[in-house]
């Protein structure tokens, strides 16, 4: 019998009071196994010093098949725990088998970082329940007397992670005091599985060196902070794996529309407490986890005169890197561009000033508008790309400018097969104001089509090499004196400032729906307005253009969307809307054909008493659109299991809600809506239970932007195009005139960002 079956016996969990004939094998396989020491000798054993024990079992080179090593690691590397700490001379096997019996009980309350039947047989001698008081008193030296840091063998190998021990130990900290595998209940310490704010700033900050984290104490190396991050994972695992360990929690802050691979020092700083960046968004009536709100407003492009100084310094300085293309923002006109781009053979660096990827691409929730695609044929929906140039421009009160409003129709399509052909599921088809037919491409089942398109781009541009940084803001687009584009100036949030010389520029920057002093500029009854926007919409890429010499058009049209929630600081997709639900007013009554394009529809709630409405829909719509789900999750849904009961909780008059609800099930038998001639009525609201948001307008896209033309060339203000400059997505102007279309952002922005991508490597082979 081997050692190794001793811990097989432990992985399969057997319970060796109904297993005696096992462990009795057990007993005397590990008697019978034990190297030279065939005749098991209990005198023999008894001397009792370690010497005499190591005289027979050689412990510093394991060399006893018995002895697992994960066991006697510590003492096979020389450490000061001794074999009769753990062993007991005078019983030795039978006591063994007791110990690790004895043992397993405290399993059971054991989380964190001792994870595994191997690490579980590793602490077994130590985990007795008895034993842990003793241990917490002790300062944690027992567990050290294994896990000298130098000597590390819990799978933390990673020399950072091995100095942020080091550093820990040596500030006073003790083992227990993060890892919840030695406590003795974890819930008062939740160690390794989910910190508190307090533990992750105050455990990884204050007590901790500057190299346990950083690669010198100089600080970062790089902006996506990519050192500092692999230590984090390498102690606590993923995004991924840390969200699996918190299925408890009311909203899992690691389980979001987060796409790609978004660092841990996103929301956690050894520096400062860790703060929630979601918070940037929502507004939650109830605890995130860590507390802290991130706020932040527009930031200017020179702070002061001393930022001027740095400025100008790196101007002057050779570049730190060079490359083909440079694309500006992280969103989908971004990605996009940077997959276009490298598949037709250039060298791309992107560059996005926030520390997570996305933009609001991630959040788009409803639609991407395309005509004359494969989805539609396979639902019947019959469409043509000249229908969708109508609507857009009809949507846009003829400001659009119709040459790029046919290359968004007659490329939207081939941008849906595009996307499908790199992973992209664009299978369910939905409506969306001011569309005649049909044509909004989502996920299967209704799913928000923002993270998913952005999360296959992502990968995309992943896989092709991209080099992406983060925390990297561009401040100014470089020229030469015949006006070339030469490069940018990048404000590194931890290197500073930075020149990358490239051979063509891309801004896919998106809009300033976020900067309220901008828009109350452009619009003033739009001041003081929430937004449905990411914390970077703050329109700097705009300026960043300008003072480039780009040309600007539309910029005054800002559209609030009609249907946000006051209460989790969330838009509420207009899908659900064009799934079949319905506005009603503090009396319980419609007051607007609820898919009419979005200025009307917003006009309309601001119209009514309080400024908001309620969306009105039934389980039929919840389970016509997945994306439902997220809204119930964020608790900003009513629900009653009749129409009287969600009157009474939303206090509105039963009655008239009640009256209102047939007369609506009334249009939708007849086929026609006679009230407010709401053009497509897609089911009854008859089956219970039945729900409720209140919803109220909100800024949510700005239409105008750079001007470009047909090949995303950047035009300057006096019509001519700045060589090496390409625009692309919400950051444009043009595409959408005076009010946007739902739907067709993601359509602008797929379509626009590849072609940008396509346009300036051509540009950069040919030059
Ligand atoms: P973004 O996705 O916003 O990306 C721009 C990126 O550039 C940002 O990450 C930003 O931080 C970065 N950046 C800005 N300045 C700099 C700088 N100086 N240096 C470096 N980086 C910079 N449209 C639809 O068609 N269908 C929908 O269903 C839909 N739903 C939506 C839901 C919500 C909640 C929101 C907010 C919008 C929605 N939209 C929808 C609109 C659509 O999502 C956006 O218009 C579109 O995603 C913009 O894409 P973009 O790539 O141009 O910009
Ligand atoms: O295009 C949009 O902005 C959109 C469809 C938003 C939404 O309501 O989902």
């Amino acid at each position: 019998m081997s050692g190794l079956k001793v811990t097989s016996w432990i992985q399969s969990g057997l319970r060796p009071s109904k297993k005696r004939s096992v462990l009795s094998l057990v007993i005397i396989g590990l008697a019978l196994g034990v190297g030279g020491i065939v005749a098991f000798n209990a005198t023999m054993h008894a001397t009792n010093t370690d010497e005499f024990c190591v005289s027979c079992h050689e412990q510093k080179d394991n060399s006893l098949v018995m002895l697992e090593k994960t066991r006697h690691y510590g003492n096979a590397s020389g450490n000061s725990a001794g074999c009769s700490d753990c062993h007991v001379p005078h019983e030795f096997a039978p006591k063994m088998i007791r110990k690790i019996q004895a043992s397993r009980e405290v399993w059971g309350h054991i989380t964190g970082i001792i994870d595994t039947p191997e690490k579980y047989a590793a602490h077994a001698p130590h985990m007795k329940k008895k034993e842990i008081d003793r241990i917490r008193a002790n300062d944690s030296q027992e567990c050290r007397n294994c896990h000298e840091v130098e000597q590390m063998n819990l799978d933390l190998q990673s020399p950072a992670v091995r100095q942020f021990h080091q550093a820990m130990l040596d500030n006073g900290k003790s083992c227990i005091d993060c890892h919840a595998g030695l406590a003795h209940n974890p819930a008062d310490m939740p160690g390794a599985t989910v910190a508190s704010a307090d533990v992750l700033a105050d455990a990884h900050g204050e007590k901790a060196l500057c190299y346990t984290c950083h690669v010198s104490d100089e600080g970062p190396e790089d902006d996506n902070l990519s050192h500092e991050n692999t230590g984090c994972v390498s102690c606590h695992g993923d995004l991924r794996a840390v969200a699996s360990r918190e299925p408890q929690l009311e909203v899992s802050p690691h389980q979001s529309h987060f796409i790609g691979d978004v660092a841990c020092t996103t929301c956690h700083s050894a520096h400062i407490k860790s703060v929630t960046y979601c918070d940037a968004c929502h507004s939650f009536d109830f605890n995130m986890p860590f507390g802290a709100s991130w706020t932040r407003g527009p930031a200017p492009l020179i702070a002061d005169a001393e930022d001027k100084a740095a400025q100008d310094q790196a101007i002057t300085e050779a570049p730190r890197v060079e490359t083909d293309i440079v694309v500006v923002g992280s969103g989908g006109a971004g990605l996009a561009a940077a997959v276009s781009a490298r598949d037709a053979g250039a060298g791309v660096i992107l560059l996005e000033k926030e520390p997570v990827p996305g933009g609001n691409t991630k959040l788009a929730a409803g639609g991407m508008n395309a005509a004359e695609t494969r989805s539609q044929e396979k639902l019947g929906i019959t469409d043509d790309k000249q229908t969708m140039v109508d609507d857009t421009m009809k949507g846009g009160h003829d400001v659009n400018d119709p040459d790029l409003v046919k290359v968004l129709a007659n490329n939207s399509s081939d941008s849906i097969d595009w996307l499908t052909s790199m992973g992209a599921d664009m299978s369910d088809v939905g409506r969306m104001g001011g569309a005649s037919v049909n044509r909004s491409h989502r996920p299967a089942g209704g799913a928000g089509v923002g993270a998913h398109v952005a999360q296959v781009l992502w990968d995309n541009a992943v896989q092709r090499g991209t080099d992406i940084r983060f925390n990297s803001r561009v401040v100014m687009i470089l020229k030469d004196p015949s006006g070339t584009v030469t490069g940018v100036l990048v404000h590194g949030k931890f290197t500073g400032y930075y020149v990358i010389k490239a051979d063509a520029v891309i801004l896919a920057t998106g809009g300033f729906s976020r900067n309220n002093k901008l828009v109350a500029q452009l619009d003033p009854k739009l001041a003081g307005f929430k937004n449905t926007n990411q914390p970077g919409a703050t329109g700097d890429g705009l300026e960043v253009a300008q003072l480039a010499g780009a040309a600007t058009r539309d910029l005054e049209y800002i559209q609030a969307h009609p249907t946000y929630s006051p209460v989790g600081g969330v838009l509420v997709t207009e899908a659900i809307r064009g799934n079949g639900a319905i506005l009603v007013n503090r009396d319980g009554e419609r007051f607007v054909n609820e898919i009419t394009t979005r200025d009307k529809a917003a006009a309309a709630i601001l119209a009514q008493a309080g400024g908001s409405a309620y969306l009105i829909f039934d389980d039929g719509v919840r389970k016509s659109l997945s994306k439902i789900e997220s809204f119930i999750h964020l608790h900003i849904v009513n629900e009653g299991g009749s129409i009287e009961i969600l009157a009474n909780e939303i206090d509105l008059p039963a009655a008239n809600l009640a009256n209102t609800l047939s007369a609506y099930n009334g249009f939708v038998k007849a086929g026609k809506d006679t009230q407010f001639q709401r053009p497509d009525l897609p089911r009854e609201l008859s089956t219970a239970p039945y729900y409720a948001i209140e919803v109220t307008p909100a800024v949510h896209h700005t239409m105008g932007g750079v001007l470009i033309d047909t090949g995303a060339r950047v035009k300057d203000t006096d019509g001519n195009t700045i060589r090496g400059l390409y625009a692309a997505g919400e950051a444009t102007g043009g595409v959408h005139g005076a009010n946007r279309l739902g739907g067709n952002a993601i359509s602008d922005i797929i379509t626009f960002g590849r072609l940008a991508g396509a346009e300036a490597a051509m540009y950069v082979k040919d030059n």
